[in-house]
C-alpha cells in the first residue's frame, strides 16, 4: 500500500523558539516513519515580512540543519527550501485567481502581520495562505502538521481545493489539519496571552532552540507568572498554565501528574525544574545542530537533492491542473 503524505512547512524567520520545536517539528519526526513526508523551509513566505539577505541566508541553513538534528533523516524524508522548486509559486499564482478577497480579509495572521509592519503591507503578505494552499495540494497531501494558529489557514485551502475540484474535476487531495493535543500553543514567557513567535522582539519572551543552559534557565526565572501561588492550569493563571505545558511536553509527563509532582512547591522551585528539562531536551539537539552547521557544503547538497524529489513530486499535479484550466501543453 503507497504510504499517505505529509507537507509541512516552516519560516526561516529567525531561530525557531521551543514553540516551533513542541507545536510542530517534534511531532514532524514521529510521523515520519508512518507517512511520506515533505518538509520544507518556506523562504517564499518569509520574504512577505523584509529579510537582510545575508540574515535570510543564515537563517535558512540554520533551520535546515535544525530539522535534521531534531530527527528528520533527510533520506526517510523529502527536505527542501521552498524557493528551490519553482512549482510553489508557479501554483500559488494559479489559485490566487480562485480565492477570493472576502476571504483572504478573514485570515487573523494577516491582520496581526499587517498591525506589526504597518510601514510594509505588502500584496505578498496578503496573498500568503494561497501560496500556503499550493504548497499542501501541489503533494496531494493528506495530512498537515501544524500548530493551532494555523487552523483557520488550513480551513481556507480545503475551501480553495473544494472549489477547484467543484470547477474541473477530481484534481486536488482535500487535507486534513494534524493539531497535537498538548503543544499546539505555546505562549510567551514574559507575554503569557500571546503565542511565542520565533520573529518576536523581545528575546525574553522566547526560548530560541540554540539557547544555552544558563539563558534557558534565567528566561524561566523571569517568566511572568501570578501571585497565586499555586501550581495548577486555569484560564486566571496563563503563564503557570504554559509553564505546565511545556514541563509536560518536555517529560511526557500528564499536565494532571505534573500539578501533583508540584503541588505545595514555590513557584522558583517549579521554574527552575522547568528550565532544567528544557535545557536537558535540547542539549543533545544543540550539539548535532553545531556538527552539520560546521559542514555547509553537505547541507547545501542534502537540500539540493531535496528540493530534485520535491519538484519531480509536484510536476504530475502542476500538469493535470495546467490542462484541466486549458493552457496548451
Ligand atoms: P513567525 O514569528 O515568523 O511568524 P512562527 O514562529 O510563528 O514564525 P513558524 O516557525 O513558521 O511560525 O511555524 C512553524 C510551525 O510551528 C507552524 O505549524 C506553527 O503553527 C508552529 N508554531 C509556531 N509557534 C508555535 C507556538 N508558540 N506554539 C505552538 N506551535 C507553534
Ligand atoms: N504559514 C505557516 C508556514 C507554512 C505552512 C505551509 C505550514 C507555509 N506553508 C504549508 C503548513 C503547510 C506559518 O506561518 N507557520
Amino acid at each position: 500500500m503507497t504510504k499517505k503524505i505529509i507537507f509541512s512547512g516552516i519560516k526561516p524567520t529567525g531561530i525557531p523558539t521551543l514553540g516551533s520545536l513542541l507545536g510542530a517539528m517534534s511531532h514532524w519526526e514521529k510521523l515520519s516513519s508512518e507517512y511520506n513526508c515533505l518538509y520544507s523551509v518556506v523562504d517564499l513566505h518569509a520574504i512577505t515580512i523584509r529579510q537582510e539577505p545575508s540574515v535570510l541566508r543564515d537563517n535558512g541553513r540554520n533551520l535546515f540543519a535544525w530539522l535534521i538534528a531534531l530527527g528528520l533523516d533527510p533520506d526517510k524524508n523529502t527536505l527542501y527550501y521552498q524557493s528551490q522548486v519553482p512549482a510553489h509559486a508557479e501554483l500559488g499564482w494559479i489559485l490566487n485567481c480562485y480565492a477570493y478577497v472576502g476571504e483572504l480579509n478573514r485570515m487573523t495572521q494577516f491582520k496581526d502581520k499587517s498591525a506589526k509592519n504597518a510601514d510594509n503591507i505588502n500584496a505578498g503578505l496578503y496573498t500568503y495562505p494561497v501560496l500556503q494552499t499550493a504548497d499542501i495540494v501541489l503533494f496531494q497531501a493528506n495530512l498537515v502538521p501544524i500548530g493551532e494558529d494555523q487552523r483557520q489557514h488550513l480551513e481556507l485551502c480545503r475551501d480553495i481545493a473544494e472549489r477547484f475540484n467543484k470547477i474541473y474535476g477530481e484534481i486536488f487531495t482535500i487535507p486534513e489539519a494534524y493539531v497535537p493535543p498538548v503543544g499546539a500553543r505555546i505562549m510567551g514567557l514574559q507575554n503569557p496571552e500571546n503565542k511565542m513567535s520565533k520573529s518576536d522582539d523581545n528575546p525574553n519572551d522566547c526560548i530560541y532552540l540554540s539557547d544555552s543552559t544558563d539563558v534557558i534557565i534565567k528566561k524561566f526565572k523571569r517568566a511572568v507568572t501570578d501571585s497565586d501561588n499555586t501550581i495548577r492550569t486555569a484560564a486566571e493563571k496563563p503563564g503557570i498554565s504554559n509553564l505546565l505545558s511545556i514541563y509536560s511536553c518536555v517529560t511526557g509527563k500528564k499536565v494532571a501528574d505534573c500539578e501533583a509532582e508540584f503541588d505545595g512547591k514555590g513557584y522558583g522551585h517549579f521554574k527552575q525544574a522547568v528550565g532544567e528539562a528544557v535545557a536537558e531536551t535540547l542539549k543533545p539537539y544543540q550539539e548535532k545542530h553545531a556538527h552539520l552547521m560546521a559542514d555547509i557544503a553537505t547541507l547545501d547538497a542534502i537540500a539540493a537533492k531535496g528540493a530534485e524529489r520535491a519538484a519531480n513530486m509536484a510536476a504530475p499535479t502542476l500538469k493535470i491542473v495546467k490542462e484541466a484550466i486549458g493552457f496548451i501543453n
